[in-house]
């Protein structure tokens, strides 16, 4: 395989900002997507103004996965007083026939100062969406979380809902890591995970400042793969991937020594924040897996690599 394991779709960016649309003029990044049956929906952050950089949520549709027809109005509006300061890198997941969205909330939830937590909503028709709250730990400044698409039998009780979250703040000797890690979070219910362990943390160079889940978990023979984005000590943002025991994610099967995608193109070197690909949706079709990201903080893009193949190479690397 070469350098990179994905491959950039040849007429990227996806999606770009529309001058003459006031909520979405500046930048269009960071997306959430959904297959079902023979409709793709997305939706996506939205940046409109500089001054003082309020996130609001698009929606798109597709039929082929490539190109997408944008809708004129804001989708999701921060409405909440927790998402007072915005909402951000939404991500998307049906568990059984429910569709959730887990979605970044800027707010002075914790203190004066904003921080990061995360909030949870649901949707049947990408037009009302029932806001459930924030899921994260107060305090635990808490971005990158993504649903399990299925609940797990813990074998003895019920069913196990799993999350995987980057609790920032959790770092030190009482946490047993020194930098922003991928937790994974266990619980009875969507809104209240008790249990939580440690999974990803950086390890090789170009991920040691921090990692965060990129796309919820997608379910495959070998294993649930994960593609997650590490940071190194320049702020570059680059992708990655491990494979998790089926049955008990804890346990990770496999995970990639170099990253399966890094900003390369003018696309992603240059934008809002330079050196940026950020991953958050990924889906297969007809065998084909398809990664959305965000590049740059300005634009989505699209990167496809054949599963069998793909799984292969995040085993052996
Ligand atoms: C992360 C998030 C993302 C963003 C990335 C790169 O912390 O804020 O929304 O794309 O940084 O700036």
């Amino acid at each position: 395989m070469q350098n990179e394991a994905l491959v950039r779709y040849k007429r990227n960016p996806i999606l770009l900002p529309n001058e003459s649309n006031w909520w979405e003029s500046k930048a269009v990044f960071n997306c959430a997507v959904l297959r079902e049956d023979n409709r793709i929906h997305m939706l996506y952050r939205a940046v409109g103004e500089y001054e003082k950089y309020i996130s609001r949520i698009g929606y798109a549709t597709s039929t082929d996965g490539y190109c997408f027809d944008k809708r004129k109005e804001i989708a999701i509006a921060p409405s909440e007083e927790y998402e007072k300061y915005g909402i951000e890198d939404p991500r998307l997941v049906k568990i059984g026939h429910q569709t959730f969205l887990s979605y970044v909330v800027l707010s002075d939830y914790v203190s004066q100062r904003p921080s990061a937590s995360t909030a949870l909503a649901t949707t049947t028709d990408f037009n009302n969406y029932t806001r459930l709250g924030i899921i994260t730990n107060k305090g635990s400044d808490n971005k990158d979380v993504v649903l399990f698409p299925e609940n797990i039998s813990d074998g003895i009780q019920n069913l196990r809902y799993l999350f995987l979250h980057r609790p920032s703040t959790w770092v030190g000797s009482k946490y047993g890591v020194q930098r922003p890690s991928i937790w994974i979070g266990e619980g009875t219910s969507l809104t209240n995970f008790e249990k939580h362990t440690l999974l990803i943390k950086p390890e090789q160079q170009w991920e040691m400042l921090k990692v965060g889940a990129g796309p919820p978990p997608i379910k495959t023979k070998q294993g649930w793969l994960l593609i997650y984005h590490g940071v190194d000590k320049d702020h570059v943002y680059a992708a990655g991937a491990a494979l998790l025991d089926l049955n008990e994610p804890t346990r990770v099967i496999a995970r990639t020594k170099r990253p399966i995608l890094e900003p390369k193109e003018p696309y992603e070197k240059n934008g809002d924040v330079n050196n940026v690909v950020f991953p958050t949706a990924a889906y297969v079709m007809d065998g084909k897996l398809f990664v959305y990201y965000g590049a740059a903080d300005k634009v989505c893009c699209l990167a496809t690599v054949d599963l069998e193949n793909f799984l292969d190479y995040v085993l052996k690397d």
